[in-house]
């Protein structure tokens, strides 16, 4: 009798090993010693990011937190019950400096892109334990910036520490029912009592529930409406009794996906807090927050496009149909090449901007790198997160129903990547900080030069056209952004086109150095590949134009 068929479970190598895109993007960009310094502590992250890590990372998915509202004889304790592999990912995070990497500096400059590189293997294999782990950043960089002594002494301390039992991770309660976008109608309170502030008011979205501390914005009575009415807060969940600092848990939310973690809405009914840095600008405040969030955003899009693509390639030498591997099969091998290009040019963007950010923070950056890095933040968020989305969809199809079962893990991963367009701001609103950025902080010149520097070093005969062709295409959406400004309604088309000519230049200038190094034939195809995309410039938003698309979207003749 013939055996029957079963299909072979895609299976994980080492993370790092497994990885040309990261290992060829750090041999270029950092210093050979620190390369070799850390290499081996990646390779380890690599190796337990398919291995112990990913195994917490299923148990903690299967068993996720649950909200005690009562004690059994009626009081309220509000206890917010998680797994044991969730506290072991905590532990490991602490331990593996995950956090404290970027604040030790050890590294200068390149301590940025270690950490990245770091989360980006720790990411996909961690049940979005990385999410808590993005605001516990952003709160130190808060604090670094924005903090007096005592809290530099205290929480920022903690936050970055390597020591599980010292280690502190942090919220970022910015979302009100009001919403997450309009962040400067915020109506919690913050009140003197009892020679301090004391908040009263909801808080809607608030995620990592389970951190010792928060980041959060409330109006001090009296102050004026809008965001610069605004104070940044700091406060501590717990209070000194062992219970909670007159915070109300009304529920856990629950979400598409991101299920280990919990997300709470919150009542405060009097928390103790801090100001941050005097009383006003908090929504300019905490954009030092989720400027850094952002970051952790594009890091982790590109990890989960990586991660999709490390199952898919595998399964593709597994799975036999029409009497062939699906290796052999070129349809299949042309739509994960396109995946391939598309993960690269996320990667590139993500990891530049990690690498803007490490000079930045360091004082190695001049002005025009700071609104570089004003305008790739944004940049990098909304296109990663997006494509993010489709490429994990698109690998979800991959696998053909696997992919729609449960159990394979792909449907889990497909859930967790739409947080990405949605979490730390959703593609329109990064859109409209892109015009912010280029209105507000003329970052569209430095954003520019940036390109035109790296188009300016391909010398390389297959890429020279290429970059030629950027370099016009370039000019001219440039030129008409500073002719004409950018209409608002276009912002999402501006975005994406200036993140795929960034993204060109990057995988020109990757693909490059891959040839002068005695390598480079993937890094050209893919560099070639996405080059004939195109950058279109916008066309025009004048009324006629806004009146139909104002009734296509409404459907209204
Ligand atoms: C991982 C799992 C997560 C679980 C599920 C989560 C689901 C999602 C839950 C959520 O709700 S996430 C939503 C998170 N929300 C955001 O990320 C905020 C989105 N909104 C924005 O980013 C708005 O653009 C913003 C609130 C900043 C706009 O506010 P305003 O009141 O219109 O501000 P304005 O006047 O433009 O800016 C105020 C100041 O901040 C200005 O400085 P000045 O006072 O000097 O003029 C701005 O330049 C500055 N600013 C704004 N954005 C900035 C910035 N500075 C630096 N970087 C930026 N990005």
């Amino acid at each position: 009798m013939e055996e029957p068929f079963f299909q072979e479970a895609p299976s994980l190598g080492n993370q790092y090993d497994d990885d040309p895109v990261l290992r060829s993007f750090l041999q270029r960009v950092l210093p050979p010693d620190v390369l070799w310094e850390i290499e081996p502590d990646l390779r380890r992250m690599g190796e337990r990011a398919a291995t112990d890590i990913l195994e917490l990372a299923r148990q903690a998915e299967a068993q996720p937190p649950r909200h005690i509202p009562f004690d059994p004889w009626g009081r309220r304790i509000d206890r917010i019950e998680v797994s044991q592999a969730w506290r072991d990912l905590d532990r490991i995070s602490a331990e593996e400096g995950l956090v404290a990497i970027a604040y030790e500096r050890q590294y200068g400059p390149w301590s940025r892109l270690y950490q990245f590189a770091k989360l980006y293997l720790f990411h996909p294999s961690s049940a979005l334990y990385s999410c808590p782990l993005a605001m516990t950043d952003g709160a130190a960089r808060v604090v670094e910036l924005y903090g007096d002594e005592g809290l530099k002494a205290g929480a920022l301390r903690r936050l970055t520490s390597r020591d599980p039992a010292f280690f502190w991770t942090s919220g970022q309660w910015m979302t009100e029912r009001g919403g997450g976008s309009d962040v400067g109608v915020t109506t919690t309170e913050a009140r003197v009592e009892d020679g301090g502030w004391r908040l009263y008011g909801d808080k809607w979205f608030t995620s990592a529930v389970t951190a010792q501390m928060a980041m959060t914005l409330a109006r001090p009575q009296g102050a004026p409406a809008g965001s610069r009415g605004l104070g940044l807060f700091y406060l501590e969940l717990g209070n000194p009794e062992g219970g909670l600092n007159r915070i109300r848990v009304n529920r856990l939310k629950d979400k598409l996906g991101t299920r280990a973690l919990p997300t709470a809405e919150l009542s405060l009914e009097g928390s103790w807090a801090r100001p941050l840095g005097g009383l006003g600008d908090g929504v300019k405040k905490i954009a030092s927050l989720f400027n850094i969030t952002r970051l952790h955003n594009s890091v982790d899009a590109a990890a989960f496009m990586r991660r999709g693509l490390a199952l898919a390639r595998d399964y593709a030498r597994k799975r036999r149909a029409f009497g062939r591997l699906l290796s052999e099969t070129p349809l299949y091998l042309e739509t994960l090449s396109g995946l391939e290009v598309e993960f690269r040019a996320a990667f590139a963007l993500a990891f530049r901007a990690a690498e803007v950010l490490g000079r930045v923070e360091t004082g190695k950056g001049g002005g025009d790198e700071a609104k570089l890095l004003r305008i790739l933040t944004p940049l990098a968020k909304l296109f990663t997160g997006k494509r993010g989305v489709q490429v994990v969809g698109e690998v979800a199809e991959c696998f053909g129903g696997a992919g729609y079962v449960e159990d394979t893990g792909i449907p889990g991963l497909l859930r967790d990547a739409h947080v990405l367009p949605i979490w730390e701001g959703t593609t329109d609103v990064l859109s409209m900080d892109v015009l912010r950025a280029i209105q507000k902080e003329n970052a569209l010149g430095p954003f520019w030069a940036d390109v035109q520097a790296r188009l300016a070093a391909v010398t390389a005969a297959p890429l020279k056209d290429a970059a030629k062709g950027l370099w016009e295409a370039g000019s001219r959406l440039v030129a008409q952004g500073e002719r004409e400004g950018f209409p608002e309604a276009r912002m999402r088309e501006v975005s994406f086109s200036m993140a795929r000519l960034y993204g060109a230049g990057l995988l020109l200038e990757q693909a490059q150095w891959d040839l002068t190094n005695g390598k480079g034939r993937l890094s050209t195809a893919a560099a070639l590949r996405w080059r004939s995309q195109g950058f279109g410039e916008p066309g025009p938003a004048g009324p006629a134009y806004l009146a139909d698309s104002k009734g296509l979207a409404l459907s209204e003749e």
